[in-house]
């Protein structure tokens, strides 16, 4: 059948790099597209480029399962995420790219009082800060997604949840490709196959480039936003991040006719389902335990996501796996990003975002282009430094990464 795919339009140029650029970015993430596509349209920086070892939307974000929420517990966590959630909104206008953002609705299921009790918590805090979240009884969540399972005798019983309606989900190849799309006609050149080997810093130790598989590219400035792989590169330029990096795994089902009206994650069971426009169930697990950046990990983990799957949904005991994949996250202690300048002048750093940036992508593109031009963070960001870490005001946001760490 794609013998019949002809003559479909270049969406962006594979340029070589020139010697030197403003800003170089290290990843052609989502984050690290929208960035340059940010620096170009808002601040006017376009002597860009974008490197990316593999393809670009070949990492994180082309392996994620396109969660949308901004339900998190703090006020600065409230402040990122839900400038993410309204950037989302217009995203597709904005870039003149479908990204199939769809606000569908994210409910977290609790299965005990506990659950119950942190959940109402984070209700309150979210009102509190303009952000939708609403407590549902068993009976009203199985209204909203009808294959649910709330018997009193089910193994994981549904005593309630809570139900973000303007969360949802997005197409992750269609946010990276938007995002490269426009920052190319903006003139951002994006290089991809092209690893950094190491970052060069001037006697008085700014930042002067970075060393390539391609060769040396100078550079005034260089955002690192390479999830998983933040902890060595910036090891390139002898900083050490308080990062972990675990591989996160995640698969797909045969595809069915739509059944699936929302997106459910259960934290506590370590499970989360969608279903894609393609018709595909989506389905995540929690972290594998051990650190790697294999981007694979183990079968037991997807075995007991699916067992949980079948004993919440189990009208879906019988359907077939189609194929399962892995990431590599970076996760922070307090399960929060890091977007800040760093103690390297010229050297910025975006990640930390662990199992939960895609839904951040636009906010965190917008704000780092802002850190990045104008050399001091947007009042959204400013919170999330590296020095917090040493500080102690940390952003502890584990119970609503929602995701088993
Ligand atoms: P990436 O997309 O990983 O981009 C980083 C890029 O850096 C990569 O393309 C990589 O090739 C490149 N790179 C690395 N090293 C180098 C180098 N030396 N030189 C040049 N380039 C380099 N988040 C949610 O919000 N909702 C979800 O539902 C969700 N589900 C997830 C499920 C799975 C299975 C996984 C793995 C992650 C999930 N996440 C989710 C997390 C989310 O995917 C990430 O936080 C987000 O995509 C990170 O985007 P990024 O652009 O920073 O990183
Ligand atoms: O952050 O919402 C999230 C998420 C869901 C699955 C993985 N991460």
């Amino acid at each position: 059948a794609l013998r019949s795919h002809k003559g479909w339009e270049k969406q962006w140029d594979s340029p070589e790099p020139r010697a030197a650029y403003d800003v170089v970015i290290v990843g052609a993430g989502g984050h690290g597209l929208a960035t340059a596509y940010y620096l170009a349209k808002e601040h006017g920086v376009t002597n860009i480029a974008v490197l990316d070892k593999g393809w670009l939307g070949g990492g994180n974000t082309g392996r994620n399962t396109t969660i949308i929420r901004s339900n998190y517990l703090y006020d600065e966590s409230a402040a990122l995420y839900d400038h993410a959630v309204k950037l989302w909104d217009g995203l597709s206008q904005d870039l003149n790219y479908n990204v199939m953002y769809s606000a569908r609705g994210v409910m977290m299921l609790a299965h005990n009082v506990h659950d119950e009790q942190v959940f109402k918590r984070h209700i309150h805090a979210n009102r509190l800060n303009g952000v939708d979240n609403e407590w549902l009884s068993p009976a009203e969540a199985k209204a909203y997604c009808p294959p649910l399972n709330i018997a009193s005798s089910a193994r994981y019983p549904v005593v309630g949840a809570a139900l973000q309606r303007r969360g949802g989900t997005a197409r992750h190849d269609a946010v990276a490709w938007g995002y490269a799309r426009a920052a190319a006609a903006r003139g951002v050149h994006i290089i991809q196959n092209c690893a950094v080997t190491g970052i060069r810093r001037s006697a008085d130790g700014a930042v002067e480039g970075v060393e390539t598989t391609r060769g040396f590219i100078g550079a005034k400035k260089v955002g690192v936003v390479a999830a998983g792989n933040t902890t060595p590169i910036m090891e390139m330029a002898g900083l050490r991040m308080p990062l972990e990096s675990f591989p996160l795994q995640a698969l797909v089902s045969e595809p069915v006719k739509p059944v699936f009206p929302c997106v459910v994650m259960s934290n506590t069971v370590h499970a989360y389902i969608s279903q894609s426009d393609k018709g595909e169930l989506v389905i995540g697990a929690g972290t594998d335990q051990y650190t790697s950046y294999s981007q694979t990990g183990g079968l037991h983990i997807l075995s007991h996501t699916l067992e949980a799957i079948c004993e919440m949904f189990p009208i879906f005991s019988r359907m077939k796996m189609m194929r399962s994949w892995g990431g590599i996250v970076d996760v922070t202690p307090d399960r929060s990003p890091i977007l800040a300048k760093t103690p390297v002048r010229g050297l910025y750093v975006n990640c930390g975002w662990g199992t939960g940036g895609f839904k951040a992508t636009p906010g965190s593109g917008h704000v780092f282009a802002h850190t990045i031009a104008r050399d001091e963070p947007h009042k959204i960001n400013a919170a999330y430094t590296l020095e917090r870490f040493r500080t102690g005001r940390l952003i502890d946001e584990a119970a609503a990464a929602a995701v088993a760490h």
